[in-house]
């Protein structure tokens, strides 16, 4: 899938299902990662535009048991695999993305371009950078490098960034580098103090959310997975027609 058509199948699929979230699949320890998994996208479907992987559910479900998951699923997928290595490994990992089914890859934007991200174009497979982290350390070190991030992004022609939902600031000064023709995709909502629609409301197009979603509650996933959908989408909605 190159650049192009990964962003528009993401935009298509946002205003199929009517959602704006994006579905952390991170499997906590104490869960069989196949059954929970499969029974929280059965939960949430309906509610989430896509479905993003964690490695620690790749690496318990194995390969075959991702493909399994993905089948089912049947919708967008994103393998946050936070590349950040050179050329030939980035390649080979890329590779074995597509091979199990996923739509997307996200990969580290501070390795910088030549000899390391530039092997994930034409790879058939949509890329999303990391621009700036969520978690309260990041700031150290990544307002050092994020407008270099964003001007690989842009270099690349890649589909788009993770911008931090934490950071609204961050998410606007992305938008105006960006511009609309690239994805933004912020994590950070519920579990790590953002809320519902912030982000959106700050330019981004979508919002990456797990815990706040699957964490154990009398109401259960779907009901969360709604909730969170509706807010973020009443706050976009409040943004479009100001
Ligand atoms: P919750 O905090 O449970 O909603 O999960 C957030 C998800 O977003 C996890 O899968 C993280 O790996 C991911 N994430 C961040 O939390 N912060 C970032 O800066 C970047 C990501 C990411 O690349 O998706």
């Amino acid at each position: 899938m190159s650049r192009s058509e990964f962003r528009a199948k993401f935009l298509k699929e946002m205003e199929v299902r009517r959602s704006k979230i994006v579905l952390a699949l991170d499997a906590p320890a104490d869960v069989d990662p196949i059954t929970w998994s499969l029974s929280l996208l059965k939960e949430v479907d309906g509610y989430v535009a896509a479905v993003k992987v964690g490695l620690p559910t790749l690496l318990r479900c194995g390969i075959s048991g991702m493909k399994a998951i993905l089948k089912a699923w049947g919708g967008l997928s994103i393998l946050d695999l936070k590349l950040a290595d050179v050329a030939h490994v980035n390649r080979l990992l890329a590779g074995l993305a597509g091979e199990m089914g996923f739509d997307a890859i996200i990969a580290h934007g501070f390795v910088g371009y030549e000899g390391a991200l530039d092997a994930l174009v034409d790879q058939n497979l949509g890329v999303l950078v990391v621009a700036y982290m969520s978690h309260p350390g990041a700031e150290g070190t990544f307002e050092k490098v994020f407008d270099k991030i964003l001007e690989t992004v842009k270099l690349g022609e890649f589909d788009g960034a993770i911008v931090p939902a934490t950071r609204p600031g961050v998410v606007r000064r992305a938008r105006s580098a960006l511009g609309r023709g690239y994805l933004l995709l912020a994590p950070g909502v519920g579990a790590q103090g953002a809320r519902p629609g912030d982000a959106i409301a700050a330019g981004a197009d979508a919002e990456i959310v797990g815990r706040a979603i699957y964490h154990p509650s009398p109401d259960g996933a779907g009901e969360r997975a709604r909730r969170i959908r509706d807010e973020a989408m009443e706050k976009a909605n409040l943004r479009t027609s100001l």
